[in-house]
């Protein structure tokens, strides 16, 4: 696990299942278009929080890339959901500033609901093949540059699957504290 403070917000990486981050107001879904269940992430958080979830999210389809939509956390812990459709690499372009965009939404909705803890999964370095060491520079600066605007965020954790994943965030977030390292 690493900790550090971007101003007020302090950001954790660890390994672990984005479900059952227990502690957190929000988890994001590294989403499919739809809104529906899937593999990976959103195959997980749909099995855990139940079908009322599809439900809710169903009138909220189809999401573009780079966009994202706050529901309630249904059958999870967790009183909310956050919906990021990322881009699938090599397709939808640019593929940086879609991946940008879900991190800097999913932060405004978070915002927007007065929430205060939100735990991320890498978004996009699934089934949509994005590279995890730019998928993790673009996923923490864009933390650093979000987080002066935020007031009631105070928590944002990034949850990586394996040990592998947290070690290439680690070193992302290191280059971003010393520059010159
Ligand atoms: N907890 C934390 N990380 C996980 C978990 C988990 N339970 N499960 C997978 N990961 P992906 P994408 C990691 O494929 O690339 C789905 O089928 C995984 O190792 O879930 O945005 C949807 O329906 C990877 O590093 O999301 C969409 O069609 C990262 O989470 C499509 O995949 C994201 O993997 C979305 O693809």
């Amino acid at each position: 696990m690493a900790v550090t403070n971007f101003g007020n917000v302090r950001v954790e990486l660890v390994a672990g299942d984005i479900v059952g981050q227990r502690d957190l107001d929000a988890i994001v879904n590294a989403a499919n278009a739809e809104l529906q269940t899937g593999g990976g992430v959103a195959g997980a958080i749909h099995r855990a929080a139940g079908s009322g979830l599809a439900e809710e999210c169903r009138p909220f389809a189809p999401l573009r890339p780079g966009e994202c939509v706050i529901t309630g956390g249904h059958g999870l812990p967790n009183p909310h959901v956050i919906h990021c459709l990322g881009p699938v690499y090599g397709v939808d372009e640019p593929a940086d500033e879609l991946l940008a965009s879900c991190y800097h939404c999913a932060l405004q909705r978070g915002e927007d609901h007065g929430l205060s803890s939100i735990g991320f999964p890498a978004i996009s370095t699934g089934a949509f093949g994005y590279p995890m060491d730019d998928a993790a520079r673009v996923a923490l600066t864009t933390i650093q540059a979000t987080a002066p605007a935020l007031t009631s965020v105070r928590l944002v954790r990034m949850v990586l699957a394996n040990r592998a994943d947290l070690v290439v965030h680690e070193t992302a977030l290191t280059r971003i504290n010393r520059p010159s390292a």
